[in-house]
């Protein structure tokens, strides 16, 4: 692997030479790399093109859309100015032939960005002004977005967060119990079929045309965002979801993430639950810059949101456990169950405070 790496920065990087590259990042997903350079830094990442089936139509969903975020933040200068995050955009690196994404012998996909600098990203908080600041920068993001041409995006997942899609997968998984795990698995299970059918209910307004499809990030957790020195929300990076969904889909994963009181994969149940401050420091950083455009029914679902986003993750890493751990990267063999069942306890930690989170959305909107 050490020098096939080398060998693909010389394709981005024609004649620089290439110091180190370290592997970097804590995702479920991509394999990531920090590319040092003399004069630069780059990030270079291994698209995982077994969940990514259309890594060329995901390239070009990434270039347009930050195209069109740095049409807006540099050429509208005013507008940046108005906010007073020193936003970034992604910047992805273009070969020789014009390319952002080379596929190599072993047909593996990579790509390089800019590295950004004196930034960070976290994978729990623990101050809200942070909190508030990546509210704030999801906000941005999606408002950011609000005239971009959505049938221009492929749609890199296709049924990504569509609940009766992701509990049909679930239904089959359990049917099969592939690895055997459905009796190891039971007091989970039954917490899905509990929460199944209030868990339609953002799907069914969307059905019913009460809530706009808008380009939404999609996986919008805590680490997806980075933090300069001041700790203020400066980039959105990982893109590979970007594609049309509604407003509750980035709303609601970013809430189960920035607001845990414990890491995704916490064993102690005990230390796992949603502060509430912190929900309402997402949520006064996100309205701040998308109340405006939301509708009254985005604005009355929008508390619902989280524990929908917490339900599917969570049934996701379950379904993935009864599958035998064929989508997550995972750390020990019960990973995925371990981290379905912390999914679960925020969950029930956000239906105690349920009506709290209804309130606080409904006075600041
Ligand atoms: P994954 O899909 O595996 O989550 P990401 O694109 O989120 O991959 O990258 C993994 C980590 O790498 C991020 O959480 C962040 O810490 C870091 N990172 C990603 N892009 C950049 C960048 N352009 N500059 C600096 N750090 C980055
Ligand atoms: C994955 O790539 P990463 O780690 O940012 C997953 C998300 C889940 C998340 C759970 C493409 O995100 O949907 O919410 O793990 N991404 C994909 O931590 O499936
Ligand atoms: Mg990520």
């Amino acid at each position: 692997m050490g020098t096939e790496l080398y060998q693909i920065c010389d394709q981005f990087l024609p004649g620089i030479k290439v110091q180190n590259i370290i592997p970097y990042g804590s995702g479920h997903i991509n394999d990531t790399f920090k590319v040092e350079t003399e004069n630069k830094n780059y990030l270079l990442q291994r698209v995982n093109h077994s969940i990514f089936k259309n890594v060329e139509g995901l390239t070009g969903n990434i270039i347009k859309v930050t195209q069109h975020l740095k049409n807006k933040l540099y050429r509208r200068y005013p507008y940046r100015k108005s906010h007073k995050l020193k936003v970034e955009v992604l910047t992805a690196v273009e070969t020789n032939n014009g390319d952002f994404i080379i596929k190599d012998f072993a047909g593996n996909y990579w790509r390089m960005f800019h590295f950004i600098e004196n930034s960070k990203s976290y994978d729990r908080v623990e101050r809200a002004e942070l909190v508030f600041e990546g509210g704030k920068a999801y906000g941005l993001f999606m408002l950011m977005l609000v005239d971009f041409p959505a049938e221009e995006l492929v749609e890199t997942i296709p049924q990504f967060h569509d609940i009766q899609f992701r509990l049909n997968n679930f239904y089959k998984s359990f049917k099969k119990d592939h690895a055997g795990r459905v009796g190891g698995a039971k007091k989970e299970i039954d917490f899905v079929n509990q929460r199944a059918d209030e868990m339609k209910m953002i799907h069914q307004l969307g059905i019913e045309n009460r809530i706009p499809l808008r380009v939404t990030h999609n996986d919008t957790k805590i680490n997806n965002v980075l933090f300069n020195a001041q700790d203020e929300g400066i980039c959105v990076i990982d893109l590979d979801t970007v594609m049309p969904g509604y407003v509750h889909f980035d709303f609601g994963d970013a809430i189960r993430t920035f607001t845990n009181t414990a890491d995704e994969d916490e064993k102690d149940l005990s230390k796992v639950s949603m502060n509430i401050e912190y929900y309402k420091a997402f949520s006064t950083g996100f309205l701040s810059e998308m109340k405006d455009v939301l509708n009254e029914t985005e604005k009355e679902t929008l508390a619902f949101s989280a524990k929908l986003m917490t339900f599917i993750i969570g049934l996701r890493f379950l379904t993935d456990y009864l599958d035998g751990d064929i989508y997550y990267k995972t750390k020990y063999p019960d990973h995925n169950l371990i981290r379905a069942r912390s999914q679960f306890k925020l969950l029930e930690s956000m239906e105690d405070q349920f009506e709290d989170m209804v309130k606080v959305i409904r006075n600041l909107t």
